[in-house]
């Protein structure tokens, strides 16, 4: 399959298994895996073609691993990234390392010095473990400011850290003081 056919089916299953599942009739559950067959019809009337092994081929070459396959290989999730309200994945709180990062715009950073980093239309703060990715993030929005995050001193005060299939770090807010731009 061709790099751009997979990437194209990449972005799809990200819009539908994070956000927008009811836009081909797909159900997730609670921890937000959706059937695989359903998946496959519900694009279909949408006029999407998908098949199985197109999705393992997204699944298996996916740059961040983005989607995780269930062990009977009936059903497919997203790992990270959900906005939709009925998904809320059980995470396991996981101690942080001292310092993780984000990477957002220099247009944010006013608002961010105001108010911290705050969610969006996502469940949590994406943090990582590496400049390189906090970097990729941030440039998606325009200037990159790479922020450190004090994750081991804001666990400490009592926030709660989750660390997602992929690697990717979430947390429900950072408060301005856990905040330092690199
Ligand atoms: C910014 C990608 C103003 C925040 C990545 C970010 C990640 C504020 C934007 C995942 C703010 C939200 C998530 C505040 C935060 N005022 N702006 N108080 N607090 N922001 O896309 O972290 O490639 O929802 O800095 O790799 O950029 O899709 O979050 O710029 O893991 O798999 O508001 O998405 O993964 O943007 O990215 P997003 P994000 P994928």
């Amino acid at each position: 399959m061709s790099k751009k056919v997979i990437d194209e089916t990449s972005k799809f299953l990200s819009y539908v298994l994070r956000h927008e599942p009811q836009a081909i009739g797909l159900e997730l559950d609670t921890e937000g895996w959706g059937d695989i067959d359903a998946l496959i019809s519900g694009a279909a009337r949408d006029g999407r073609q998908l098949s199985r092994e197109l999705i393992a081929q997204v699944v298996d070459s996916n740059d961040k691993k983005r989607f995780s396959l269930s062990a009977d290989g009936q059903r497919i999730r997203a790992v990270q990234g959900h906005s939709n309200k009925d998904v809320h994945l059980q995470l396991e709180a996981r101690q942080p390392p001292a310092i993780l990062y984000h990477g957002t715009a220099t247009r944010f950073m006013e608002s961010i010095n105001e108010k911290g980093l705050i969610p969006g239309s996502r469940h949590h703060v994406h943090l990582s473990q590496d400049l390189e990715t906090a970097s990729a993030v941030g440039q998606r929005y325009g200037k990159v400011v790479i922020l450190q995050i004090a994750a081991q001193d804001m666990q400490a005060q009592g926030f709660t850290f989750y660390q997602a299939e992929n690697g990717v770090w979430l947390t429900e807010q950072v408060p301005v003081s856990f905040i330092k731009p690199l």
